[in-house]
């Protein structure tokens, strides 16, 4: 397997700037309420530094492991992950970032850190340029796929869970190649696919649901707002922020639908999905403009995410009142006509002869 020249002399730079660093634990972040492409990237990562590197590694997040799907991969393939609250990161000597960057507001380093390494393909920050090491390929699909070529360029072999995990973060990441990704996703997918677990991945690609995922599911379909090919739903309370993104992605599947936006309340915050199937869009940006100064946000071409800072809105109506601005703000956005916004009735077929 050909890994790309870039990867080779990334890799080649980043095993110098280890050995000249010295030992010293390392702490692999991941962003706020992971995603299989952190992960799987978080776990990769952790692998080429023990193996290749011969540090002594931590692997953590914040937020919360919320989706089903998320939860199952962590569980059955065992992957070890500590929650940063119980860490006391005093005990770190190096850090590095994976799958997010330092002051993008969707991880836990302290503002104060300067990650050793930044791993990620989301659009380089200024902050990110300041550190010691930094890879950051936008066009990319998984950050997961990085950090694979590094494993390939330092000579080690994943274990059967981290293979599993890395088929499922690519073809998650990349909704089974349908969004953005490019080469090499797609050959390092094909790779590591015969030495993955394929019951265990099944197992993850569909797992068991609670029962409050039916009510949130329920919520937002009794919420949907449409407007020419846009569809939108504003979620009252969740269980867990990922159920804005995952709605997100369901809706856009709606026929007719190229846009989607989904909001939805988590403790102070408001949790902002958008996502289109335009792939020439800029979702990150509308998400940047969308929020502003009132939290963060920003994402990818087709897929954007972010959250609004909510701790000072506690009424219900104004909580409402949020989302519906957001949502209009978004409709001028991409040039459609406000007034148009109205609700979708999903029961309007006709009825069936009664059984009565
Ligand atoms: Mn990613």
């Amino acid at each position: 397997m050909s890994i790309t020249e870039v990867s080779r002399e990334r890799y080649a730079a980043l095993e110098e700037m280890v050995r000249r660093e010295g030992k010293g634990r390392w702490l692999v972040l991941t962003h706020d309420n992971p995603d299989p492409d952190a992960l799987a990237s978080a776990q990769i990562l952790a692998r080429v530094l023990r193996q290749a590197l011969k540090q002594t590694v931590t692997v953590a997040y914040g937020g919360i492991i919320g989706r089903a799907e998320n939860r199952e991969m962590v569980k059955g393939l065992h992957l070890p992950f500590s929650h940063i609250r119980h860490l006391s990161l005093k005990k770190y000597k190096h850090f590095a970032l994976v799958d997010t960057q330092p002051r993008s507001g969707n991880n836990q380093l302290p503002s104060r850190v300067i990650p050793d390494v930044v791993i990620d393909h989301h659009p380089i920050r200024a902050n990110t340029q300041t550190g010691p090491f930094f890879d950051v390929r936008p066009k990319y699909g998984a950050t997961a796929t990085i950090v694979a070529e590094y494993m390939i360029a330092a000579g080690v072999q994943p274990t059967h869970a981290l293979a599993t995990a890395l088929v499922y973060a690519i073809r998650s990441e990349t909704l089974d190649f349908a969004r953005e990704h490019t080469g090499p996703d797609k050959a390092i997918h094909d790779l590591f696919f015969p030495q993955a677990n394929h019951r265990l991945l099944a197992r993850i690609q569909s797992p068991r649901l609670p029962l409050n995922y039916f009510g949130n599911l329920h919520d937002a379909l009794e919420n949907l707002e449409s407007v020419d090919s846009l569809i939108l739903s504003h979620l009252g309370p969740i269980d867990q922020p990922d159920m804005v993104p995952e709605i997100a992605d369901l809706l856009l599947r709606l026929e007719g639908k190229t846009w989607s936006l989904v909001t939805g309340y988590f403790g102070d915050r408001l949790y902002l999905s958008i996502r289109t199937t335009n792939p020439r869009a800029d979702a990150g940006g509308l998400m940047r403009r969308l929020i502003g100064r009132r939290g963060k946000g920003g994402g990818h071409g087709m897929i954007a995410g972010g959250w609004i800072d909510a701790s000072k809105v506690n009424a219900p109506g104004d909580r409402r009142e949020l989302q519906r601005k957001l949502g209009l703000r978004l409709v001028r956005e991409l040039k459609k006509n406000p007034e148009k916004l109205g609700r979708v009735e999903l029961r309007t077929l006709t009825p069936g002869p009664s059984q009565g």
